[in-house]
């Protein structure tokens, strides 16, 4: 099959999954080359096997909410890829989530885990439950609904979970509890884990600091760094903070976050202090990044979901990182930042920017990370988790780091590497697609068909 057949094929079978299609859509346009050159790829229907989940779960969870009233949400576990190792991948508890969604997010996942050097299959799970104004109390319901079923298809050595949006260190908590008394043991099951309880140093900070690791070696690739650097930010949770975080570390300035409602602009510089509001704020009052605007005196715009651009990504700034959602960086937001001479542009988000967004950047020789490069910190930081946890030691802060750091050096040469292998020549994309599917489909060869 050529790739238009197998994008049609692929359409065929998931027609109904338009975030799935397009996630596979971007990665079999650059492994193409790869198939032509390893024709067994083709005759093993390696493609065919890698867009299909091994095993995909579907359950009801019912829970009694404040008032005492039956709520009845839908939860999901993808999983999606075993070759190289256990299902491993967050859970995200948003409204927004289907099944599509998850699908899309596993699917990247394989390749992302691929990346990182760890031995980690690719998975994802989550549910449409909305945390958005539930009580504490709801959430800890909620989570041991959601977990009372989870449980029966996970272990240690078979799927791993960890957070991902609406799922963070309390959530992680609650299930972790769950998942314990209905199993009567411990074991690494989850990670993202506190510390003190079978976490790790630097998970929670993983995603962010990777990310902006990653940045700064693409910026060395040019002679170039961080240092002095105007950076746009979308988000405000996990991934989004501790990016802010790592951009400051760098003697870089950010100016802005976001949430699903609007955006800061702060022309002077989020600043260690202001990012403090900023966790305050999100991570234990939940409020709103409209509240920094009143304290700080900055610019606010409230963010239209159904605009055609987000005028976030018309702000002058030399680095851009899209923190938040799915397709939240569109062409002409793309065009806006080309328009102001971006230099690059990394995601912290899952497919945060649309295939043809990411077409204007490439052309217009703006540096472009893909996710499931520039944000397997996150994930790659799970797998020193489970690491420690089989070992049954702790490893310290500085070591933590230390592995991230070389793990985000390894996996951008890798990208490099394995883009100029084919002939495309600093395209992170393609580099980061070709060289994650080669490690998994090697995998699936060798283990034959099942
Ligand atoms: P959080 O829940 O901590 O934060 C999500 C942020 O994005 C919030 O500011 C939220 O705003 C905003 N957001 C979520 N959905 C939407 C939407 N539909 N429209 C606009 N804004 C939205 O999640 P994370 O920071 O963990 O995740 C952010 C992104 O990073 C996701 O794409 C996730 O898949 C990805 N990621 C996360 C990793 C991790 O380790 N956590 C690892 C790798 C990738 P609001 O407060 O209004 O909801
Ligand atoms: O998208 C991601 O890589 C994550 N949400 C983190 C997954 C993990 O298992 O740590």
């Amino acid at each position: 099959m050529n790739l238009h057949d197998y994008l049609n094929y692929v359409k065929q079978r998931n027609g109904h999954e338009p975030e799935f299609l397009q996630a596979v859509d971007e990665v079999l346009q650059s492994i193409m080359p790869v198939l032509d050159k390893n024709p067994e790829y083709r005759k093993l229907k390696i493609v065919e096997r890698i867009t299909e989940p091994e095993r995909l779960i579907s359950f009801r969870v019912s829970w009694l909410d404040d008032k005492g009233e039956v709520q009845v949400n839908r939860g999901y576990r993808v999983q999606m890829n075993s070759a190289i190792g256990p299902y491993k991948g967050g859970l995200r508890f948003h409204p927004s989530v289907t099944q599509s969604v998850l699908k899309f997010l596993a699917f990247e996942q394989i390749f992302k885990n691929a990346l990182t050097g760890v031995p980690m299959g690719g998975g994802k799970g989550g549910s449409d439950f909305d945390p958005k104004g539930k009580s504490e109390n709801e959430i800890m319901k909620f989570c041991q609904a959601f977990m009372g079923e989870l449980a029966r298809h996970i272990n240690h050595r078979l799927d791993v979970p960890a957070g991902d949006i609406g799922v963070g260190g309390r959530e992680i908590g609650y299930m972790f509890g769950t998942y314990k008394k209905i199993k009567n043991e411990f074991s690494g099951v989850l990670t993202g884990k506190g510390i003190g309880w079978g976490g790790s140093l630097i998970r929670t900070e993983a995603t962010g600091y990777g990310l902006v690791y990653f940045a700064e070696n693409m910026m060395q690739t040019q002679n170039d760094s961080i240092k002095g650097k105007t950076c746009l930010v979308s988000g405000s949770g996990n991934v989004a903070q501790y990016a802010i975080e790592k951009i400051l570390h760098l003697g870089g300035k950010p100016v802005t976050v976001s949430d699903s409602n609007g955006f800061i602009y702060d022309e002077e510089g989020i600043t260690l202090a202001k990012l403090e509001f900023i966790k305050d704020l999100k991570n234990n009052k939940r409020g709103r990044v409209k509240e920094y605007a009143d304290k700080y005196k900055c610019v606010y715009k409230d963010i239209d979901p159904k605009a055609d651009h987000n005028p976030l990504w018309a702000l002058k700034a030399d680095c851009a990182f899209p923190c938040a959602t799915q397709n939240e960086l569109n062409a002409k937001d793309a065009n806006n930042l080309v328009k102001n001479s971006v230099k690059l542009v990394a995601e912290g988000a899952n497919m945060p920017t649309t295939p043809d967004a990411i077409n204007i950047l490439i052309d217009n020789g703006v540096m472009y990370a893909p996710g499931k490069a520039s944000n397997a910190g996150g994930v790659a930081t799970s797998g020193l988790e489970m690491t420690q946890n089989y070992m049954g030691s702790n490893w310290t802060r500085e070591e933590v780091d230390a592995k991230l750091h070389n793990i985000m050096k390894n996996i951008h040469e890798t990208c490099l590497a394995a883009a100029k292998e084919y002939g495309k020549e600093d395209n992170y994309m393609v580099g980061a697609n070709i060289a994650g599917f080669v490690k998994v489909a090697r995998a699936m060869q060798a283990q034959g068909v099942i």
